[in-house]
């Protein structure tokens, strides 16, 4: 078989999503840490995000198309259930992931502090404040979500765990988000016991926005 191709750079959630998905089901790879609006990227993305992954003859885009296939091309054990209900529930939650918490947490809140657009660099302020109120409520709702059984789906770290992960690792980046999880306690513990896994540690991003690529992200 040929060897697999993963092309984004390591910060990104959804290049990291990728990462721990290829881990958990024993996948040799290469790594390729390529910026969004490339041309590599261009090449496969029509929009020019990443992840973008090559595996021979196949080109694919987007985190879940990736996920999917690598979950499906590969032998080890099955990132989504196959169970009718539960792998339509890991689909339920990297939707809700993808289309609530990721604009608002990510691409609205971090991006404020990440990539700030003030004269000094320092934080957007009224940007981060006016997420906080809805970022709150759907903190809540995430902590609910996980307080049965400590995952998103059953009782078995999935791939809607693998997509959601790397966004709270970055909540504990920031202060606002971090104060946020310290006061959800199922979220607190779920984030801590996955955080700890080995395929999650060992695709942790070696740099994040405004860090030098020297120091380890954690
Ligand atoms: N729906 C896409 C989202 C990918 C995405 O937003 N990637 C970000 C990096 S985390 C990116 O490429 N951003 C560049 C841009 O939006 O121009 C997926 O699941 O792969």
């Amino acid at each position: 078989m040929p060897e697999l191709e993963l092309i984004g750079a390591a910060p990104s959630n959804y290049v990291w999503t990728c990462r721990i998905a290829l881990a958990e089901k024993g996948v040799p790879y290469r790594h390729s840490e390529i910026m969004p609006h490339t041309t590599e990227v261009d090449a496969i993305h029509p929009f020019g995000k990443i992840p973008v992954m090559r595996h021979g003859e196949v080109t694919l885009c987007e985190s879940r198309a990736i996920c999917g296939y690598i979950d499906n091309a590969f032998d080890g054990r099955k990132l989504a259930p196959a169970d009718c209900a539960k792998s339509a529930q890991v689909e339920q939650w990297v939707s809700i992931v993808n289309t609530h918490i990721d604009p608002l947490w990510v691409r609205q809140y971090l991006r404020a502090h990440f990539f700030p657009q003030t004269r000094d660099g320092g934080p957007e302020r009224e940007t981060i404040e006016a997420a906080l109120p809805k970022m709150e409520q759907q903190f809540a709702t995430m902590d609910g979500a996980v307080a049965k059984t400590g995952h998103l789906v059953g009782d078995t770290f999935t791939l809607a765990d693998m997509n959601f992960i790397p966004i709270l690792f970055y909540m504990g980046k920031k202060p606002e988000s971090s104060a946020l999880l310290q006061r959800m306690p199922a979220l607190k513990g779920y984030f801590e016991r996955h955080m700890a896994r080995e395929s999650v540690q060992e695709t942790m991003p070696t740099w994040i926005p405004g860090q030098a690529r020297s120091e380890k992200a954690a």
